[in-house]
C-alpha cells in the first residue's frame, strides 16, 4: 500500500467559492521518510530525528510515516522545526474514532453544517471523501463510524455494505477504518428470523454469517457500535438478556476477525429518580462480564453532553471491562454551528479528571488509555460525535474545525494542553502573528465557560427548548411529556431554591464516585461551585464565595457570560488584518448571532427564575431586554426528537 502522498492539515483547509476545497497539495518536509518494521515503536507512532545524515521520519508502519510526516509539516508551519529535532511520538489510544450520526437519507441527527459527506443513495464523492480522511489522518484520526448510533437495520443490506466497501477503499491508505453502528434486532427486521434474542443460536449464527459478510467485503473492518435498550432503541432486554448477552454475542461473531464492538453505556429509564444514576447502576454489576473485544463506551458525563457536567462515575467504577469515552464534538448543546466555543478544554477537563480509583494511574485518559488495568484492555479506544457536513467549510464554523481539530490531537495525545492544540490550530488555518494569535487564542480558550455561563451557570444543566436544544424553555413542559426529558426535572426551582439534589439525602448519587470526591461533592461547603447546582438545590439566599447570594451570583454569570461575547467581537474586529475577507466575515457574522443568543439565554432564564426567587436582577447587572412572555412565544423550526 502506498503511503497516501498528499498532505493537509485542518487548519489549512479553506473554500472557495463554488464550494470546493483548497487544499494544500503535496507534504513539504524536508525529510527522508524510513519505514522500519524493525523499530522499536508502538502502533503507528513515529520518530523525527535528525542524523549525520539529514534529518529522517522514522516509523513501523506506513501510516506511522504518514503521521510523521504531518507531524514534521506541523512543526515547520508553527516555527518548532528550526533546533535539533529528536522526537517520538506515540498514540495514548489505539483507535480514535468519528462517530458520524448521519442516516442513509444523507440527514444528519444533531449535525449542523449540512448534508452528510457519505451521499448515501449517490456516486461515492470519492474527491470528498479523500479529503475527510487526510484531513483525519493529519491529526492521527483512524476510524470512522460511518451511521448514526440510532441506527436502521437496512444500513447491514448488502448494497450498503457494498457501498462501505468502496468508501473503507478511499479511505485506507490514509490509514482510517470503517466502522458501524448497528441496530439490535437486525436478524428480525432485516433477516427476517422470528426473534432477535442474542442467546438464540439462530440469531448468533445470523449475526456470525453477518461478520463473515462484511469482512469478504472489507477485511480490515473495525467493528460495530451499537445503541441498545436506548431511547427506545431495541436491545437485548426486550429479551429478558442482559447487556453483557447481547455485547458477547456480537463479539463473537466478530472475534475471528479481530472485530470490536463498542457498547454505549447510554442508557435511561423513564421516569427515574435520578437519570445520572442509570448507566452506572446497569453497568456496575456487569463488570468483567464482557468479552476481551468489547469496549463501552460510555459520554463523559454521566447524563448527556451538557455544557458542563462532572465525569460519569463508570470511569473510576469498573475495573475489569475496558471502557472508551465518547465526546461530542457536534455542538448539540453548545448552540450548534453558530457559536464560537472550543470544546478542546471540555474534552481536556474530563481526561485529566481524577476519579481516585485505587490505582496509581486513576485518571479518565489514564484508564482509558489502559495503564490502569492493562490486562483488561485487548484494545483502547476514544470517540468523538463529528460535526462534518457537506459545508464548504465542513463544520458550519471556521472556528468548529478547531473541535475536530483538538478531538483528534487530544486522542493522539491525551497529555497535549488545550491551549497548544489552539495555538497550533490558530497558526496553521489564520496566521502566525502573535498580534493576532494571541487575543484570538484567549477567546478561544475561555470560550467553554463563557458558553457555561451564559447558557447554564453554576452545574445548571439541560434547561434546552424540548424541540431543539438550542435555545432556552427552562419552562418547556408539554403535556403527557416524559418526566426525565423535560428542564424542571434538572433545574428543580421553587421558592425554596433552585438545583438537583444528589447528594447522600438526595438521589445518593454523590456516592458513585470515589472518595474524597463522593464528600467533596456531598458537602455544599466543598462542591465546587461550577457543579453547585449538579449536586445541591440550593437556597436563593445561600451566601457564595463571592459574598453575593446564589440568586445574585447566577445573575451576575449570565451576564459576564454575554459581556464575554462582545469582548470577542472586538477581539475579531481587531483580528481583519489577518484573515480572508470571506472568514473574516464569516466568523463576524457567526459572533453576532452568538451575542443575540447570549441574549436570549440570560434574559429567558433571569427572568423566569426571578418568578421563583422572587428577588430583581441585581441592579449592576444589564437588565433583561425583552419580556418573559415574549421570550417564550420564539419556536425555532428545529424539528428533532426529544
Ligand atoms: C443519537 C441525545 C441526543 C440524541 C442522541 C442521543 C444518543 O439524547 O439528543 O439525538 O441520539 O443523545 O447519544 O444516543
Amino acid at each position: 500500500m502506498a503511503i497516501a502522498a498528499a498532505v493537509a492539515i485542518i487548519g489549512c483547509s479553506k473554500s472557495n467559492d463554488d464550494g470546493t476545497w483548497l487544499l494544500d497539495g503535496s507534504p513539504k518536509v524536508n525529510a527522508e521518510v524510513v519505514v522500519d518494521e524493525t523499530l522499536d515503536l508502538v502502533n503507528d507512532g513515529f520518530m523525527i530525528k535528525d542524523t549525520p545524515e539529514g534529518r529522517k521520519v522514522l516509523a513501523r508502519t506506513e501510516i506511522g510515516a504518514l503521521y510523521g510526516t504531518y507531524a514534521l509539516q506541523r512543526l515547520e508551519r508553527t516555527g518548532q522545526a528550526d533546533g535539533v529535532l529528536d522526537i517520538k511520538e506515540e498514540p495514548s489510544f489505539e483507535r480514535r474514532i468519528l462517530n458520524h450520526w448521519d442516516n442513509l437519507n444523507n440527514t444528519i441527527e444533531r449535525g449542523y453544517a449540512g448534508w452528510s459527506i457519505w451521499h448515501w443513495g449517490e456516486p461515492v464523492p470519492v474527491e470528498l471523501i479523500k479529503e475527510y480522511a487526510r484531513l483525519n489522518a493529519s491529526i492521527g484520526i483512524n476510524g470512522s463510524v460511518l451511521n448514526n448510533v440510532n441506527a436502521t437495520p437496512e444500513m447491514l443490506r448488502r448494497d450498503y455494505l457494498e457501498r462501505v466497501a468502496e468508501i473503507a477503499d478511499v479511505m485506507r491508505p490514509y490509514g482510517v477504518r470503517v466502522y458501524l453502528s448497528v441496530n439490535f434486532s437486525s436478524p428480525a427486521a432485516l433477516g427476517g428470523l422470528p426473534t432477535s434474542d442474542p442467546l438464540d443460536p439462530a440469531v448468533q449464527q445470523w449475526w456470525r454469517s453477518k461478520a463473515e459478510e462484511i469482512y469478504s467485503l472489507i477485511p480490515d473492518f473495525g467493528g460495530f457500535l451499537v445503541k441498545a435498550n436506548s431511547e427506545g432503541l431495541p436491545g437485548p432486554q426486550d429479551f429478558s438478556r442482559t447487556h453483557a448477552d447481547g455485547a458477547n454475542m456480537l463479539a463473537d461473531a466478530l472475534e475471528p476477525y479481530d472485530g470490536i464492538v463498542m457498547w454505549r453505556a447510554f442508557v435511561y429509564a423513564p421516569n427515574s429518580p435520578d437519570r445520572a444514576n442509570q448507566a452506572y447502576d446497569e453497568f456496575m454489576p456487569l463488570d468483567g462480564e464482557f468479552r476481551d473485544n468489547v469496549l463501552i463506551q460510555i459520554k463523559n458525563g454521566p447524563v448527556d453532553f451538557q455544557p458542563r457536567e462532572p465525569f460519569s462515575p463508570l470511569f473510576g467504577g469498573m475495573t475489569k471491562t475496558a471502557m472508551m469515552v465518547e465526546f461530542q464534538i457536534t455542538q448539540e448543546y453548545m448552540g450548534g454551528s453558530n457559536h464560537l466555543v472550543y470544546l478542546s478544554t471540555q474534552l481536556e477537563e474530563c481526561l485529566d479528571s481524577d476519579t481516585h480509583c485505587d490505582n496509581e494511574y486513576s485518571t479518565v485518559a489514564e484508564i482509558t488509555s489502559g495503564k490502569a488495568y492493562p490486562e483488561v484492555y485487548n484494545t483502547t479506544a476514544i470517540a468523538g460525535v463529528a460535526n462534518i457536513g457537506r459545508d464548504k467549510n465542513w463544520c458550519g464554523h471556521y472556528f468548529a474545525q478547531s473541535s475536530w481539530y483538538a478531538f483528534g490531537r487530544l486522542a493522539w495525545n491525551a497529555e497535549l494542553s488545550s491551549e497548544e492544540i489552539a495555538r497550533e490550530w490558530l497558526q496553521q488555518t489564520f496566521s502566525t502573528e502573535p498580534e493576532f494569535v494571541e487575543p484570538v487564542l484567549d477567546m478561544m480558550m475561555t470560550s467553554r465557560e463563557t458558553a457555561v455561563d451564559y447558557m447554564m451557570p453554576l452545574g445548571l444543566h439541560h434547561i434546552f427548548a424540548g424541540e431543539h436544544h438550542y435555545g432556552p424553555e427552562p419552562w418547556y413542559e408539554p403535556e403527557g411529556a416524559r418526566l426525565d426529558w423535560l428542564p424542571k426535572y434538572y433545574h428543580q426551582a421553587g421558592p425554596d431554591g433552585i438545583g438537583f439534589d444528589r447528594t447522600r439525602s438526595g438521589s445518593g448519587n454523590v456516592d458513585q464516585y470515589h472518595e474524597p470526591l463522593a464528600s467533596m461533592y456531598n458537602s455544599l461547603e466543598t462542591c465546587p461551585e461550577e457543579l453547585l447546582l449538579w449536586f445541591h438545590h440550593i437556597p436563593w439566599d445561600h451566601r457564595m464565595a463571592s459574598g453575593r447570594t446564589f440568586w445574585d451570583e447566577m445573575c451576575h454569570r449570565y451576564d459576564r457570560g454575554v459581556k464575554k461575547v462582545r469582548e470577542y467581537q472586538a477581539v475579531w474586529d481587531a483580528a481583519k488584518p489577518y484573515v480572508d475577507e470571506e472568514r473574516w466575515e464569516a466568523v463576524r457574522a457567526k459572533l453576532e448571532i452568538q451575542e443575540s443568543d447570549a441574549r436570549w439565554w440570560r434574559d429567558a432564564c433571569v427572568q423566569y427564575f426571578g418568578e421563583f426567587s422572587g428577588m430583581p436582577v441585581p441592579a449592576d447587572v444589564e437588565q433583561p431586554e425583552r419580556p418573559l412572555e415574549e421570550l417564550k412565544k420564539i419556536k425555532l423550526n428545529m424539528k428533532h426528537h426529544n
